[in-house]
């Protein structure tokens, strides 16, 4: 049986259709607190870590391919246990170091709990694909009860979402089976990726006056301050809410 052909028996499917409309809750509250400090940032910050936000539910296909490939029956409580991304937000930010801004805020969020988090733009995997991944618990009352329900959020730059998008259209074409002189290719373009982020990083503190110092070292020094993929902690997150929060406001004030 070919690996697209899969599908849910009526009775699984109306399981499913049930299941779905639980996630479809749980995906949107979460879309919707991201969505809250998103247009706050818009309105009271300066360095907005979020470019745009978008959600999908996985199709029941999508979810029955899946289950194939990772060789589970084609039951709901299947996709309930072993596919985490059914619900899925993506976060597009402008630039790599955004991202450890985002995971921290959303580490600092109320309500909603990280089950499980990888780092895939320190550790790319094989392919070159570089996101960083988080599985979200968010609480959902119906019923009487409340149950947690369970969304991968990724986040990526702009460039990182571009190799991903024709990497996935590569892998969905040749069934995950993409030729070698595309994929050494495809390697190299992902690397070539995570350099222009941090190039065009850098270019950007320059702009702000936060570096003058777009040198071929600093291009090169692997420990340099201004590497894209070292995490924003602590002080040093705490100070850039701190300097951008008042510019903006004044900016507000004067119009
Ligand atoms: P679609 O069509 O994108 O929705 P884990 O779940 O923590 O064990 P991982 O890698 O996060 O590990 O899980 P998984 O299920 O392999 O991948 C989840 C999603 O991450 C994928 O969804 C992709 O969106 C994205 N992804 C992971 N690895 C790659 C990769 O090598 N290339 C690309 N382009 N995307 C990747 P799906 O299932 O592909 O479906």
């Amino acid at each position: 049986m070919s690996v697209r052909s899969v599908r849910f028996s009526s009775a699984e499917f109306a399981k499913l259709k049930e299941l779905l409309l639980i996630y479809e809750w749980g995906h949107r509250t979460l879309l919707t607190k991201l969505t809250i400090l998103h247009e706050d940032f818009e309105n009271f910050r300066d360095d907005n870590p979020i470019d745009h936000i978008r959600g999908r539910i996985k199709a029941p296909e999508r979810i029955a391919e899946k289950l194939q490939r990772l060789g589970h029956d084609i039951t709901a409580e299947n996709a309930k246990k072993y596919i985490m991304d059914i619900a899925g937000i993506r976060i597009i930010c402008p630039f790599a170091r955004d991202i450890y801004h985002l995971v921290e805020l959303m580490h600092s969020m109320p309500d909603i709990k990280i089950h499980k988090e990888k780092n895939y733009v320190l550790n790319p995997k094989k392919s070159g694909y570089r996101s960083y991944h988080l599985i979200i618990e968010t609480p959902v009352f119906y019923s009487g009860r409340t149950v947690h329900v369970v969304t991968e959020v990724q986040i990526r730059t702009e460039a990182m979402n571009f190799w991903a998008t024709l990497e996935h259209e590569a892998r969905y074409k040749y069934q995950s089976d993409i030729p070698d002189h595309l994929s050494n290719e495809l390697v190299v373009c992902a690397d070539k990726i995570a350099e222009l982020d941090h190039r065009m990083f850098l270019i950007h503190e320059n702009i702000l006056g936060r570096s003058n110092e777009i040198t071929a070292e600093i291009l090169d020094d692997k420990n340099s301050k201004y590497i894209l993929n070292k995490p924003l902690r602590g002080r040093e997150l705490r100070r850039s809410y701190r300097s951008t929060r008042g510019r903006k406001l004044e900016v507000r004030g004067r119009k």
